[in-house]
């Protein structure tokens, strides 16, 4: 029954992408197996800042962070996927009490926690299978403590504006009055190093990009074939966002749920768009809900993690 409800939901999203005026799919879909595993090669890349910074600005801080975040901590991390740089908290810490992974894929949610609970037997894991985007229930049966939401990785770059503030209030709503919020931010920088971090000359960012119509023929049975686009990484100076687009290489048709959608050469599919921030800027955006208490940098200044408390 969910399964029909999931395929109907992403026939609908790809349809009304690609039937508008700018071509667009969502990044969502780059993350089947096969998108998760480029993404993990990735997140190895030279080139790929953001992954190692945020991980050494965790490490080289990690007591101090643990001072910002209390005695009895309860950490809950939407999106948590294979839960990696959360393992240093885990591992640097004595304070959490409890930690509350939240991912939409279940089966991989509950290996990773489950081999969690064993290399952390004084925490208390309980992982919940949920859409963070919308509101969540957390499970009645948490210790007590302070709850602090840890959202890593600068995912919420890839959210457009109203995305945003919908999360954002999500996460206020969860940790209440007494929490806090523990957040990656991508920082601006030079335009070279970004373009070159979703430009990687091995071509695993292309293959990436190109995985969203792999992963939309097997679910939806279309017959895009990948070849016939290129990968494309821009910085759109006027959104402050690195924007990747998949540019049509011939004319050419293709048929979704009786639809024929009509590409041209030349034409782009926008697939994603991945904000980049001044401090000044992220704390602008989180202010009608949080007050930016600590930022940790690298000494590039490339990547920030935040310590925000509610307002
Ligand atoms: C998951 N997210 C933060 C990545 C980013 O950098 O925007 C996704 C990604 N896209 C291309 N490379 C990495």
């Amino acid at each position: 029954m969910t399964k029909v409800k999931e395929r109907k939901s992403m026939r609908d999203e790809v349809l009304h992408g690609l039937t508008g005026p700018q071509k667009s799919l969502p990044s969502k879909y780059f993350y089947d197996e096969r998108g998760s595993k480029l993404f993990d090669e990735i997140t190895e890349l030279e080139e790929y800042y953001p992954t190692r910074t945020e991980r050494d600005i965790l490490k080289q801080n990690v007591e101090e962070i643990g001072c910002h975040l209390g005695d009895e901590v309860i950490l809950i991390e939407p999106g948590s996927g294979s839960s990696d740089k959360t393992r240093i908290l885990l591992k640097g810490l004595n304070n959490i009490a409890g930690y509350i992974p939240i991912d939409i894929s279940g089966d991989y949610l509950f290996s990773v926690a489950s081999e969690l609970q064993k290399a952390f037997p004084e925490i208390t894991i309980e992982p919940l299978q949920a859409d963070y985007t919308h509101s969540i229930d957390l499970p009645d049966s948490l210790p007590e403590g302070r709850k602090v939401v840890f959202f890593p990785g600068s995912t919420i770059g890839n959210f457009k504006r109203d995305t945003v503030d919908r999360f954002l209030s999500v996460v206020a709503d969860i940790v209440g009055r007494e929490g806090a919020f523990l957040i990656g931010v991508d920082l601006k920088k030079e335009v070279e190093v970004l373009l070159a971090a979703y430009n990687d000359s091995k071509g695993v960012t292309a293959a990436f990009n190109k995985n969203i119509l792999r992963h939309i023929n097997r679910e939806l049975g279309t017959d895009f074939d990948p070849d016939l686009f290129d990968h494309k990484a821009i910085w759109n100076e006027e959104e402050n966002r690195i924007e990747m687009h998949l540019v049509c290489k011939e004319d050419h048709e293709v048929e979704v749920n009786g639809t024929c959608i009509t590409f041209r050469e030349g034409e782009c599919i926008h697939t994603e768009n991945s904000h980049k921030y001044t401090l000044e800027e992220f704390g602008e955006i989180v202010s009608p809900w949080f007050e930016v208490k600590k930022v940790w940098t690298d000494e590039k200044d490339w990547f920030s993690l935040q310590y925000l408390e509610p307002k």
